[in-house]
């Protein structure tokens, strides 16, 4: 069953993802405590995720489907037929259509670390593309992952929409954008410069300080429920007893690396448990679950450069706030 998917995340004798598991125990443990942001997208937090895209604040989302939206012929032109779409981190695939509709792929390929997420829109997408061969992998993309031979000897286009470039430092970035060429080129390595790997990569713009925190502190509070809902996770997960009411959202801009930040803040001094092990936090002191980069033309293409790409063509919508980039390796 091709809806089944590949599950290729490890997990402990308790059930709980290992790498989620190291990761809290370590961020939690340095001065400034922090958490990775990919480990606010299990099923909750996927879903809140979906929910900040419809609120007024958070444009990224409108802005890239304005782009999508406008250049299907572009993409038509550049892109071609006949390549297999790996999305990576394809969360609820709602772009995804307007990107298949305009170049008709050979196969889709989505990634995601929440399994049951991605089956489901998984199978809504095929009902919207029933001749189209998907086939969903459970697995974290931050890693070199083996795509599911029946794809093995197309070309592929690497989709990677919404900015999540931007929700990791530049090091890792250019890991990623790295393991990413190679997940991609697999099979492909000897079949000459028509068939080389292609990225459509989405980047958000630096733009007004005010309209940026207004996107990650919207007033119906769903950014502040995503970001809470990585505590509850770790409560859940870890077996712990943060205080989560006793949890602020915050969105700080970090104008120096030009990124948002976001931080829960100790509203009173707190103590609690995870996996057993003890930790406490002073009124002010915050856990920082995620950044935000912002990029600029010459950023984005210093980004993709170190990562092996080469920048085709960039798109930004009516409002200059966000670039869609097709680059080449
Ligand atoms: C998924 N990622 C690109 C979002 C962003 O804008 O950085 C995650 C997000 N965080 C808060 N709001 C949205």
């Amino acid at each position: 069953n091709k809806a089944q998917g590949i599950a290729l995340v490890e997990r402990d004798a308790d059930g709980v993802d290992r790498a989620f598991r190291k990761d809290v125990l370590e961020g939690m443990r340095g001065e400034q405590k922090a958490i990775p942001a990919r480990w606010l997208y299990d099923d909750a937090g996927s879903q809140l995720f979906e929910d900040i895209t419809e609120v007024p604040e958070y444009y990224p989302t409108r802005s890239e489907t304005e782009i999508l939206e406008s250049q299907s012929r572009d993409f038509a032109d550049l892109i071609g037929s006949g390549r297999a779409v790996v999305e990576f981190g394809s969360g609820s695939s709602v772009k995804t259509p307007l990107l298949l509709s305009a170049i008709e792929p050979a196969a889709y390929v989505p990634l995601d670390i929440a399994g049951d997420f991605l089956r489901a829109a998984a199978d809504q997408l095929q009902g919207k593309f029933p001749n189209l061969p998907i086939y969903p992998v459970e697995a974290d993309f931050m890693r070199r992952v083996e795509l599911p031979a029946e794809v093995s000897d197309m070309p592929k286009l690497g989709f990677f929409p919404g900015s999540t470039i931007g929700n990791m430092i530049a090091s890792s970035a250019v890991d990623l954008l790295r393991s990413m060429r190679a997940t991609l080129l697999e099979g492909q390595e000897h079949s000459g410069d028509r068939t080389a790997p292609m990225l459509l990569i989405g980047m958000d713009l630096v733009k007004d300080v005010e309209v940026l925190k207004a996107a990650y502190d919207d007033a119906a509070g769903v950014t502040a429920e995503f970001n809470r809902n990585v505590a509850r996770r770790m409560n859940r997960e870890l077996d712990g007893d943060i205080p989560v009411d006793a949890l602020r959202h915050e969105a700080r801009w970090n104008d120096e690396v030009a990124r948002i930040e976001m931080h829960l803040v100790a509203t009173r001094e707190i103590a609690f448990t995870l996996s057993g092990e003890r930790f406490t936090m002073l009124e002010g002191e915050t856990i920082h679950t995620e950044n935000s980069h912002k990029f600029t033309e010459r950023s984005s293409n210093l980004l993709l450069m170190s990562g092996g790409w080469s920048p085709v063509k960039r798109w930004t919508d009516s409002e200059d706030r966000f670039s869609l980039i097709l680059a080449r390796s």
